[in-house]
């Protein structure tokens, strides 16, 4: 990517908490192969016999689907995922030396879903306690969103409002956002902006933003996966509920550094 179109895309994240790439970063073969790997483990089917660590709703599959570390399921999907393309894309918006996976996520919200696909609004930040520093999130649809699929939807510039946010949990289904403009955080003035990405197509949004996504009004079922990343400017807290992750993030077969530059050392 040319230098200058990096900077504006970095000018543009660091501005509204958000970063996106009107481009795919998939083949079409390579997405088809990715969607029957993730749908297999969605029926339950783990090629390595070891669960995902967690399936939300998982049997109740008129609801929204949310499957935690879908890799522990499968030890060959992640090579389906272009992670150094979005290593690269990572380190140049947030000037890192090293960019590492720590968790993956795919969101399926069913056909029709109405309400009960929806993903209330949240900041990442509510259920990442157990990280210092500079993590985010990777978020790239594998279908293409359309207002009616439920697309992600970023409310510009709120990761600057920070620590004033109310927080609610990734797991809410609370599309009402008067709960948050009641606390007098918001300014004037905010917009919230739907990605209207095509399948393949990478955004990346700060821990901070505020984002939701709605109803799946379409007759297909609406796919994305959320990747969540961190830089060597990152850390994991002591003394809190770490999930594994003190164990988990020095195996690099299931957290892989995606990037790397000429000097560095991972865990500092
Ligand atoms: O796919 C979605 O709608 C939700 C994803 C999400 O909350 C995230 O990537 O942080």
């Amino acid at each position: 990517m040319p230098k200058e179109i990096s900077n504006q895309q970095k000018a543009f994240f660091q501005e509204n908490g958000y970063v996106y790439w009107e481009e795919s970063i998939f083949s079409d073969n390579d997405l088809e192969a990715l969607t029957s790997a993730l749908y297999a483990i969605f029926h339950g089917n783990y090629r390595t016999k070891i669960a995902p660590a967690r399936h939300f709703n998982q049997g109740e599959s008129e609801k929204l689907q949310k499957i935690d570390n879908f890799h522990f399921a499968d030890d060959q999907i992640l090579d389906r995922i272009p992670l150094k393309k979005i290593g690269e894309r990572a380190a140049q918006i947030m000037d890192a030396q090293m960019i590492q996976l720590w968790a993956t996520q795919l969101v399926i919200k069913p056909a029709m879903s109405g309400a009960l696909g929806n993903v209330g609004w949240h900041a990442d930040q509510h259920n990442w306690e157990l990280w210092d520093g500079n993590v985010f999130t990777a978020w790239i649809p594998l279908t293409d969103m359309v207002p009616q699929s439920g697309p992600i939807t970023h409310v510009d510039q709120s990761h600057l409002w920070q620590k004033a946010l109310p927080m609610e949990s990734a797991y809410s289904q609370n599309l009402d956002l008067s709960q948050f403009q009641d606390e007098n955080v918001f300014p004037e003035a905010w917009k919230q902006t739907p990605m209207l990405l095509r399948a393949g197509e990478l955004s990346l949004h700060h821990r901070w933003t505020l984002h939701c996504s709605g109803p799946n009004e379409t007759e297909k079922d609406r796919l994305a996966l959320a990747l969540n990343l961190r830089t060597e400017r990152s850390r994991l807290q002591n003394g809190v509920e770490d999930f594994g992750y003190h164990h988990l993030i020095q195996d690099l077969h299931l957290c892989p550094i995606i990037y790397r530059s000429e000097i560095v050392s991972e865990f500092h």
